[in-house]
């Protein structure tokens, strides 16, 4: 695609995503890109018929690899998290398998139980408060359009992107994040990410490459901020710097539906607050593992294999062991994963 044209499309992009109506914000189709009315259903990839999702909504994921949902997590559902969340930090619960990471510029030695310390919980599989995010129908309605109906959770987090200290360590660098998984088909795996709060540019929105997921998963590595980088932080160090960029500014409740090879990563929040958002990624249970040995996913591989070593205690464990055991079926029946 030439500048011209990636920058029209873009325009087109931010119109849409800066609608305030309550609804779905999606992007129409631009010049170049083909009308609805000639849109033959076969070409569908990315997403599947279930009377959910309207022609313009398919096809703009199709295109682009993501999709904002307006309004669709309720206030009183996101206290709820929040709630939980504030517990967690506190150490008042200490759910099993849950990770609580903190940002790298705070030492060990200033860690205090409190929501000031902690950037990130993940794996809260087993924290039945947090867990009703993936259960939520209103979620499961959306995730059910791009795996079908055996849905697997695999991967939760609740993150909690704290001010930057000046060393710019909260940006979350450009990554794909089927680089994290050892399974597949794509396709069939979705990201749900919800806003727990009016998020924009000033306190670190997600930053998407938007058509990106119909390209190749890419090497992936820690990148050589002078700052620092926060664990397992991977981002790509080679992409198409000419490919447009989509900042989503979304308000509470807010929710965007992404590709796992969609291309995104998060900016820096410049604000004092501590910028939440709760997500999950989704897949079909139909979904198989895959051996990563000797592809770049190694590097992940090895990194996880071992962080679950020391977590749990264990002599030998497998990629597939930790990703069987944070996997817990929503919908449907467990078949593979
Ligand atoms: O919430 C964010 O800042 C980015 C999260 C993200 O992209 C991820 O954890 O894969």
């Amino acid at each position: 695609m030439d500048r011209d044209r990636a920058s029209a499309r873009l325009r087109v992009l931010l119109r849409h995503l800066s609608c305030r109506s309550a609804g779905t914000v999606i992007a129409r189709h631009t010049s170049g890109v083909g009308s609805l009315a000639s849109f033959h259903p076969q070409q569908f990839q990315y997403t599947r018929e279930n009377n959910v999702l309207s022609l313009e909504q398919r096809k703009f994921y199709e295109e682009n690899g993501f999709l904002v949902i307006k309004n669709l997590v309720s206030d009183a559902d996101i206290q709820r998290f929040r709630n939980e969340f504030e517990r967690i930090c506190r150490e008042e619960v200490k759910p099993f398998g849950l990770s609580v990471m903190r940002d790298v510029t705070i030492p060990k030695s200033e860690y205090v139980p409190s929501e000031k310390v902690v950037s990130k919980v993940q794996d809260f599989q087993e924290d039945e408060e947090l867990f009703r995010y993936c259960t939520l129908p209103e979620i499961l309605k959306y995730v059910e359009c791009f795996t079908g109906p055996n849905i697997m959770a695999m991967h939760t987090m609740l993150i909690n992107k704290p001010p930057d200290s000046g060393k710019k360590t909260s940006r979350h660098p450009l990554h794909q994040d089927l680089h994290y998984f050892p399974f597949r088909p794509s396709n069939s795996i979705v990201c749900a990410w919800t806003a727990m709060e009016d998020i924009d540019r000033n306190n670190g929105c997600l930053v998407v490459l938007p058509g990106t997921h119909k390209g190749p998963l890419k090497p992936h590595d820690y990148p050589q901020w002078e700052g620092g980088v926060n664990i397992m932080f991977h981002g790509i160090q080679d992409y198409d710097k000419n490919n447009g960029r989509v900042h989503l500014v979304m308000e509470k409740g807010d929710t965007v539906f992404f590709h796992p090879l969609l291309i995104h990563g998060s900016g820096r929040n410049k604000t004092q607050g501590f910028r939440k958002a709760i997500s999950c990624h989704f897949a079909d249970a139909n979904c198989h593992y895959i051996d990563v040995e000797g592809t770049s996913q190694e590097n992940i591989e090895k990194e996880v294999v071992s962080v679950a070593k020391k977590k749990y205690g264990f002599k030998e464990i497998t990629l597939k062991d930790v990703w069987t055991f944070r996997g817990r079926v929503v919908k449907g029946q467990r078949i593979n994963l």
